[in-house]
């Protein structure tokens, strides 16, 4: 219980989020209707009872059908400054946020309507509350490659995005796919991440290191699966974005007592501790800390472990690391 406490308190940095899994199931049905949208669920409780996944797959489905009511300008500010209001409450300083523009693209939303909506809500939070903040623009990896190349530069015009990710259905879809946007993002300046490892084989996080050239591997938790992968991760300190109620929620692990996190440690590896997508997987950062420390009886020094962790693989600036430490 003092631990809790300890946990809420203390400032926090969040890197491995997707601010349209943030939409919850009040906000999902207030924008069905206020843009005439027919969902499958009549109230908030149906809402919330199909989310009940076996797989990523599953997820993804539930996800994207949500990811539909998001229209206007208006509902991508609305959703990004609820979530920053949600970092307020639970201390966390600086996050680093995933969207998903293909998806709206797909259903003829213009990328300056997604982006100036999120970019708004992270201009205020930073203003008003002081918290900073990365925008990460994701490619769906069960997308095509032929278009992330153009609308990469369709977001440099607009601006104000920190670095790429790649997410969405991982079996089937390798990293290489994806080799041509990774590099011309690495010679726009801008950082890169993946998600690698999280259903996927070990064989994905060795492509995501040496064809992405990626700087932080998210999930990663089937790197123990092989040990020459552990080692190039220790030599290189590459961080991994772990995100304990998710892989939960999604069956990479039956339950919080059998999650590796404490085994990843163990090994020294450069972990931390995210939500993902917290209005799908049942709670929040500091949520995920406390049930994943508590449930893999942990301590006080791993959380501090943690966080310092995290300050150090974020994107912020050095002199915000300074303020945080
Ligand atoms: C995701 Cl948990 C997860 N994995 C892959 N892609 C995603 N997009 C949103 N959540
Ligand atoms: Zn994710």
């Amino acid at each position: 219980i003092e631990f809790e406490s300890f946990v809420k308190h203390m400032p926090k940095v969040e890197l491995h989020l997707h601010i349209e899994g943030t939409l919850e199931p009040e906000m999902l049905l207030r924008f069905a209707q206020r843009n005439e949208i027919n969902l499958p669920y009549k109230d908030i409780e149906s809402a919330r009872s199909a989310y009940q996944f076996k797989d990523l797959q599953s997820f993804l489905n539930v996800y994207y059908l949500g990811a539909s009511v998001l229209r206007e300008e208006l509902d991508f500010y609305e959703l990004t400054k609820a979530y920053l209001q949600r970092c307020k409450q639970q201390g966390i300083m600086h996050t680093e946020i995933f969207f998903d523009p293909q998806t709206h693209l797909s259903h003829g939303i213009a990328l300056d309507v997604v982006m100036g909506g999120i970019r708004s809500a992270l201009a205020e939070a930073e203003c008003e509350w002081g918290i900073s903040s990365a925008l990460i623009l994701c490619f769906e990896r069960d997308r095509d490659a032929e278009s992330t190349v153009s609308l990469l530069h369709d977001a440099m015009k607009i601006g104000g995005i920190a670095g790429i990710g790649l997410d969405s259905a991982e079996l089937g879809n390798p990293p290489r796919k994806f080799q041509e946007v990774f590099q011309r993002a690495k010679n726009l300046g801008l950082h890169r991440v993946a998600h690698a490892g999280e259903e996927g084989p070990p064989e994905y996080i060795w492509e995501a290191l040496n064809l992405l050239k990626v700087e932080r591997i998210d999930h990663g938790v089937r790197c123990l699966e092989d040990s020459g992968l552990v080692e190039r991760l220790l030599e290189e300190r590459i961080p991994l974005t772990v995100c304990p109620f998710s892989n939960v929620e999604l069956k990479v692990f039956p339950d919080l007592e059998s999650h590796n996190l404490g085994k990843m440690i163990d090994a020294g590896l450069h972990v931390t501790i995210n939500s993902d997508d917290p209005a799908y997987f049942g709670g929040y950062l500091n949520e995920n800390i406390i049930s994943t420390v508590n449930c893999l009886e942990r301590d006080i020094n791993d959380i501090i472990l943690l966080q310092k962790n995290a300050i150090e693989a974020s994107f912020c600036t050095t002199e915000k690391k300074k303020q945080m430490f």
